[in-house]
């Protein structure tokens, strides 16, 4: 038996801990149950020891402690540890995971799993619930969300089970991995001593294939008028997508966005709507974009060359998926932007003139929508939607990261800085945003860490969690709630198939009316928070540099619940 300094032989749960931090994993988000000794056991001898683990970060909810886990990847680039109690714990992890998963994001997701044994072993069951708990097929219910799991059979595997649990996330496209822990192998006595973990390397994005980036680029070098469609790219892509459209002028269109993918002042930034660019164009470059636009609602034209490109242009977990293709381009964003880049470079010379006349008319277009862009946000006599964002914006600053769950209209609210804006993935599991925001501001402290959050979205957030952690832990972020006192999009559903249908007549309010609005500010002054209500545009600029100024100077949460009628 492996004894250590203290006397005591190592714990399977003690090399688990370790074997974390040994991978960069600098938190471990946590809801215990009778599963979770082991690990209380492993944290306890950590402290007496010094050994090197990951912060342990108890979280009141589970679905909240996978949202602050991806907030805290989005800070650091490593993904981040989630232990929760066996089966029911992890049932409460899925709306997030379901959004971690489509976004790509890596998540070393972990769960008890009720004894095996009824009776002999160290930790066999003693719970009723040891029996009732247990599930034939514990990963079953999450399988589809993950890119692997694991159930740990034998202690002495546990550091290498951590190993391939880090590396498999973290392969190209990243995502979440499960790890099942039953309580006999993680509470026993490891026969080895277990150093530390030296993690193998991880692999660089792909590089896409030569031949279809020549293709590419002279489609690119012929085209009339091409369109750039993305929705999500890694903060070092968007210098590099910004070189290729100012080049080439190349309108870009961020549909259904979740990171910053141009600079907002961008000459080629057309907003976030396909709209009539898409009808135009003659070569669309749907790039790290699962969805172009809405096959439904719109089309590209007649003859149109259409190009994906991305680490997975296929999208092969999404069951159906059917958008019209010439060429598939497989390979890291940056890697893509750059070889199209130097490949159309050399094409660019029979093509200046076009580009010159092409640049002409989208800057004619680019004055146009920011006129109306200025017409729309201007104060009126309730707080709109798009004055909220603009003046958010200019409350914030540049270097804020705002984390959006639904409701900041994204043109009224600049984002010059790769980074500094993210968005509700696409599969778009409310619940999200206050979470992530919350572990953006664990990993990243000195940062300005915003929430935008609908009504609805708040409320999914599970916020007297959300609050009791940023309290307990020390995370003072803005939280900021659009408060339309309804689900706003749910009503616009029922309006866009039944406006003169019988739920047209209550104006598609069934189902959507969450009047009475609770006095959030109010709930969450009773959590420790500065926090306001405002109705009266004429007082947001102030509300919300006090607000702002109870995060940065007193250190303070601070939450702003703003009537906004939409
Ligand atoms: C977990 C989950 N449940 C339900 C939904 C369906 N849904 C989509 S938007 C929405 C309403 C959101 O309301 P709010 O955050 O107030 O924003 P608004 O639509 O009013 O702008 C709901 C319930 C969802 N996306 N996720």
């Amino acid at each position: 038996m492996a004894v250590q300094p203290s006397g005591r032989p190592m714990l399977a749960a003690e090399a688990f801990v370790r074997a974390l931090a040994d991978h960069g994993i600098a938190y471990f988000f946590a809801n215990p149950g009778t599963d979770f000794p082991p690990i209380v056991e492993a944290y306890a001898r950590a402290k007496k020891t010094n050994a090197r683990v990951p912060q342990p970060v108890l979280v009141p909810h589970e679905n909240l402690a996978v949202a602050m886990a991806h907030g805290a990847y989005l800070m650091t680039g490593h993904p981040q540890a989630v232990m929760v109690h066996v089966n029911v714990g992890t049932a409460n992890t899925l709306n997030n995971l379901t959004n971690l998963s489509r976004d790509r994001v890596p998540l070393i997701l972990a769960a008890g799993r009720t004894p095996v044994t009824e009776k002999g072993a160290f930790g066999s069951r003693s719970r009723p619930i040891h029996w009732a708990q247990e599930m034939f097929d514990q990963a079953g219910m999450l399988r589809e969300l993950v890119k692997w799991d694991y159930e740990l059979r034998n202690a002495a595997q546990v550091v290498d089970v951590v190993a391939r649990a880090h590396e498999v996330s973290m392969a190209h496209p990243r995502g979440p991995v499960y790890l099942v822990l039953p309580r006999e192998p993680l509470s026993a006595s490891l026969s080895e001593p277990i150093g530390p973990t030296k993690p193998r390397p991880l692999a660089a994005p792909a590089h896409p294939d030569p031949k279809a980036i020549g293709t590419l680029a002279e489609w690119l070098a012929t085209a009339e008028r091409p369109l750039i469609i993305t929705s999500i790219l890694p903060n070092d892509a968007v210098p590099v997508l910004a070189h290729l459209a100012e080049r080439c002028a190349i309108p870009v269109i961020t549909h259904n966005p979740r990171s910053v993918c141009l600079p907002s002042s961008h000459p080629m930034h057309f907003g976030y709507e396909p709209g009539a660019l898409l009808a135009d164009a003659d070569l669309i470059i749907a790039l790290e974009s699962d969805v172009p636009w809405i096959p439904q609602l719109q089309a590209p034209g007649a003859g149109v060359r259409v190009a994906h490109v991305g680490e997975d242009p296929f999208y092969v977990r999404y069951p159906m998926r059917s958008f019209p293709s010439d060429l598939a381009v497989q390979a890291g964003a940056v890697n893509a932007l750059t070889a199209l880049s130097n490949a159309v470079e050399q094409r660019l010379q029979m093509a200046e003139a076009r580009i010159a006349a092409r640049r002409g008319r989208l800057a004619e277009r680019m004055r146009n929508r920011r006129a109306q862009l200025a017409k729309d946000a201007g104060a009126g006599e309730r707080i709109s939607p798009e004055y909220l964002s603009r003046c958010i914006g200019e409350c914030v600053g540049e270097d804020a990261i705002i984390f959006n769950e639904y409701p900041l209209r994204a043109d009224h609210c600049p984002r010059e800085k790769p980074g500094t804006l993210y968005a509700l993935g696409p599969a778009g599991g409310l619940g999200w945003g206050f979470g992530a925001a919350l572990g953006a501001k664990l990993a990243a402290p000195d940062k300005l860490i915003v929430a935008t959050l609908g009504d609805g979205a708040y409320m999914f957030g599970n916020p007297m969690v959300g609050h009791w952690v940023a309290g307990k832990y020390n995370l003072p972020i803005l939280t900021i709630v659009f408060n339309n006192s309804r689900y706003g999009a749910v009503r616009r559903a029922t309006l866009s198939m039944f406006k003169d249908g019988a739920a047209g007549e209550n104006d598609g309010r069934g189902f959507a009316d969450l009047d009475p609005a609770p006095a959030y500010e109010e709930l969450a002054r009773a959590q420790g928070a500065h926090a306001e209500r405002v109705e009266n545009p004429a007082d947001l600029p102030e509300a919300l540099a006090r607000a702002r100024n109870a995060v940065l100077i007193d250190k303070r949460q601070a939450l702003l619940n703003v009537i906004t009628p939409y």
